[in-house]
């Protein structure tokens, strides 16, 4: 309150020129004609950066003076993208930092080339996060974002001879222009030891006595609202190790095992780990996990509170929204902060801890849902294990009284599982917990109550709920398509921007034979921009003007890389065998980018083969160039913001049932292109939106996939009586996209696919290929194609995460916008 604020920058060139010279001379120690590129780059972040400085301190300032109810998003992954491009937007200094530039003979686009993203998430749950940051403060809500600063991200993914090799991510190297860490204020965090009994003698209590602790140093990055005066903050943690933790050893006089100990400590924020499914029970996970977690709500209880706050009033003051299971040792960490430190009654702490958390689930699959063995959480944190199983006495006489007899399912329903190890399961903890559990997809959400946590939605109906995913249209329209932004913007004004359902606008003009012709005039530019992208980055040669065919998305056989890999050997048997005529052919670019988890073999071997397939079809003369494959490696999110606007078909063809909800689909819908897709996660509202002439559906429904696989899915069958089928899986196990070599992963795949496949690619195929078909068939009529294409974007509105987060605030947060003053 007596702190008087900063002065505003002005918004003017010359106060910019000013300012990006200053941190270029004081802040990098260099004159502008020797300041390198990366200088330059540095110095315009950070000019950037201070342009949304007093506008986070007063968010601050006021955050603690109004003491609103806050959201706290706790989540192990933020994958952020880019941040130079996002920021200038926000503070509205894209004109005038152009300007001021150009003026001073600096390449503003050679330095945004030079930003190295900070990876740190795996894929559609990190991503959903950065979008939900975005969209957090652009709706003027009171919240923070809680993680973890990982030094190597999401690893680079490189291609040797077409085989996935992973490098490290070295994000930090050339500076770190976007965070500013508080070393001042970190917080210590525990782990192991043993419990004892407490003095206190309030029930429940214990307390813990662990053997060894990390500090949490705060790095903070600015997540400002689009101009609206907000500037939210994210706070990442990063491990450092603590001083005791050098006295001790530094005292038995080991100096190279008390540095050594310094480096186990630190180990803890090194490494993002790059499974994004099939979680490996590591100790160094669940490490992270705690550590973040412990750090994010002593920050919180102590320093965003007033030191006089009164507990029992939390539910007023926060929500902490757990991003997937990853976050949900925070249950009984506010059980032990509140029994064991502040000495309440077991049964008040839990009342409490009831109201505070609330749980969204991101998977279908049972080998995804986490469980830590019992063994290792009680070496790790044995309070915590001990809180855990009195929560789960408690609810499993609760699950008895409202079932009495039906011991079958207080077995199913436990929070501890028996077989095959004695373990927790994260999802029941955060179901038992969390005061509303939520899917993030209609379907989804059915699935999710109806299936996956079936018992727990008897018991309490109430507690579940859908919130469908969203992304944000700043990120993912305004930037990355500055070319159809314009368009849309003259078409109905730029309100757009925060208010995505006004697209509606543009369903008239999607008649308008002009608009038309001006909306595929910039969908070919973004693919001419795109095929310089490629070049430059990879090396990879495609047609400025074929169709853009693009499948983005991990590498996971749910979600059917080799289906799509059987549709493009299927047209090459086609061609190559006279069936089809090759100018008949619609010339197609496809494009895939997929990352694979290091361990998935199988996933290894499926991008293997889409290389080796891809370097054929690109050698093969005999096409005239009609089909390319491209597969550039290390998608990202830089690279998506290039992809997304240029293409024209999106590829959503996981099994139905499998994929909770999907964002890329709505991000390509959002930039005109078409769906080819299954009824799945939110390609059901995607279709429902766009109506089905506007989308190419296809494939089992999640109740045919699941009534077939309990029938017993035979391949073989679908094999034999489909004679294209079988030439294209004949023509892939013949070895001639492998060099003659029919072993390896020509072999694996080809077996994965025709002996027993969970995600049933061939029980889809026919139809798939009947899909492609009316895709070809619709792509030859221009200004029909472009019609529907105008209307995807008029009528995917719903998809952002501005309309995610008012779904979450009115169904689970009941938490309020706080305006800021302009
Ligand atoms: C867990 C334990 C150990 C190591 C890694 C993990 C882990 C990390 C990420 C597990 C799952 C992770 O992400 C899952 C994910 O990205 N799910 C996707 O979430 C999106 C946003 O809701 C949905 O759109 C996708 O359908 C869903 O697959």
């Amino acid at each position: 309150e007596n702190t008087p604020p900063v002065a505003a920058r002005e918004h003017t060139v010359e106060s910019f020129t000013r300012e990006f010279l200053r941190e270029l001379n004081f802040g990098q120690g260099v004159d502008l004609d020797r300041a390198s590129a990366n200088d330059k780059y540095l110095a315009l972040s950070r000019t950037v950066r201070h342009y949304l400085t007093t506008r986070w301190l007063e968010t601050l300032r006021n955050q603690y003076r109004d003491q609103a109810k806050t959201v706290a998003y706790l989540s192990a992954e933020f994958l952020l993208g880019p941040q130079l491009e996002n920021a200038m937007l926000a503070a509205d200094l894209d004109e005038i930092a152009n300007e001021s530039l150009r003026a001073l003979g600096v390449d503003l686009d050679e330095l945004r080339a030079l930003e190295i993203e900070p990876g740190l998430g795996n894929g559609g749950l990190g991503r959903l996060a950065a979008c939900f940051i975005d969209s957090l403060a652009t709706l003027n809500v009171p919240s923070v974002g809680y993680g973890i600063r990982y030094e190597y991200g999401i690893f680079r993914q490189t291609f040797e001879d077409g085989a996935q090799v992973e490098k490290p991510d070295t994000w930090l190297r050339l500076g770190s222009p976007w965070e500013l860490p508080h070393p001042e204020h970190a917080v210590e965090v525990s782990f192991g030891g043993h419990t004892v009994e407490a003095e206190g003698g309030n029930d429940g209590a214990r307390t813990w006595v662990p053997d060894w602790r990390v500090a949490a140093v705060p790095y903070n990055y600015m997540v400002p609202g689009y101009r609206n005066g907000r500037v939210n903050t994210l706070r990442l943690w990063s491990a450092r190790a603590t001083h005791e933790f050098d006295l001790q050893i530094f005292n038995a006089g080991d100096y190279a095992e008390a540095v050594r100990a310094r480096t186990f400590a630190e180990n803890i924020s090194k490494v993002l780990y790059p499974e994004d499914s099939t979680p490996q029970g590591k100790e160094l996970r669940l490490q992270q996990q705690y550590f973040f977690v412990a750090a994010s709500l002593r920050d919180f209880l102590e320093t965003v509170l007033p030191a006089d706050f009164d507990l029992h009033r939390l539910p007023d003051r926060i929500t902490w929204q757990l991003n997937d299971t990853h976050p949900v040792i925070a249950v009984p960490e506010l059980m032990r902060i509140l029994v064991d430190e502040r000495g309440w009654d077991w049964a008040d702490a839990w009342a409490v801890t009831q109201k505070v958390f609330a749980y969204t689930c991101h998977t279908l699959l049972p080998e995804a849902l986490e469980v830590w063995s019992v063994d290792l959480l009680g070496r790790l944190l044995p309070r915590h294990l001990e809180i855990i199983y009195r929560i789960n006495e408690e609810f499993i006489e609760e699950v008895r009284a409202a079932f009495p007899g039906d011991e079958l399912r207080v077995r199913r329903m436990s929070i501890i599982a028996e077989q095959p190890e004695r373990a927790v399961r994260m999802a029941h903890l955060a179901t038992v917990a969390g005061f509303k559990v939520n899917g993030v997809a209609e379907l989804h959400s059915q699935l999710l109550a109806d299936k996956v946590l079936h018992d727990f939605a008897q018991m309490w109906p109430g507690k579940f709920t859908n919130v469908t995913n969203g992304v944000t249209p700043r990120r993912f329209v305004r930037l990355a398509n500055p070319g159809l932004s314009g368009l849309i913007t003259e078409a109905i004004g730029d309100g757009w921007i925060t208010d995505l359902e006004q697209l509606r606008g543009l369903e008239p003009l999607a008649d308008d034979a002009e608009f038309r012709r001006r909306f595929r005039e910039i969908k070919a530019a973004n693919k001419r921009h795109f095929a310089d992208v490629l070049l430059a980055r990879d090396g990879i040669e495609i047609a400025g003007d074929a169709m853009v065919d693009a499948m983005v998305k991990r590498l996971h056989e749910y979600k059917r890389q080799s289906l799509k890999l059987l549709h493009i050997v299927s047209l090459y048997e086609g061609i190559t065998s006279g069936r089809i005529p090759l100018d008949a052919v619609t010339p197609r670019t496809f494009v895939f980018g997929a990352k694979a988890a290091p361990g998935y073999v199988r996933a290894k071997e499926t991008i293997a083969l889409i290389n080796a397939v891809g370097a054929t079809i690109n050698a093969d003369a005999s096409l005239q160039g009609r089909l390319k494959v491209a597969f550039p490696a290390n998608y990202n999110v830089t690279l998506a913001e290039d992809l997304v606007p240029a293409a024209d078909l999106s590829e959503q063809i996981s099994l139905a049932g499998k994929e909770a909800s999907g964002t890329g689909n709505m991000k390509f819908a959002l930039n005109g292109a078409l769906t080819v897709g299954t009824d799945d996660g939110a390609n059901v509202e995607i279709r429902k939106l766009v109506g089905d002439e506007n989308f190419f559906l296809f494939g089992m429904t999640e109740p045919e996939a699941a009534d077939l696989s309990a029938r017993g899915y035979d391949p073989g069958a679908y094999y034999e009586s489909d004679p294209q089928l079988k030439a294209a899986l004949d023509l892939l196990a013949s070895g001639v996209f492998t060099g003659g070599e029919r072993g390896g992963a020509v072999a694996s795949i080809f077996a994965s696919l025709t002996e027993r496949d969970r995600f049933m690619a061939l029980a889809d195929f026919r139809s798939y290929m009947d899909a492609q078909s009316r895709v070809d068939a619709a792509y030859a009529d221009h200004e029909a194609w472009s019609r529907s294409a105008v209307l995807n974007v008029a009528r995917t509105g719903f998809f952002s995460s501005d309309r995610s987060i008012q779904d979450y605030l009115d169904r689970i947060w009941g938490a309020r916008p706080v305006t800021q003053n302009r």
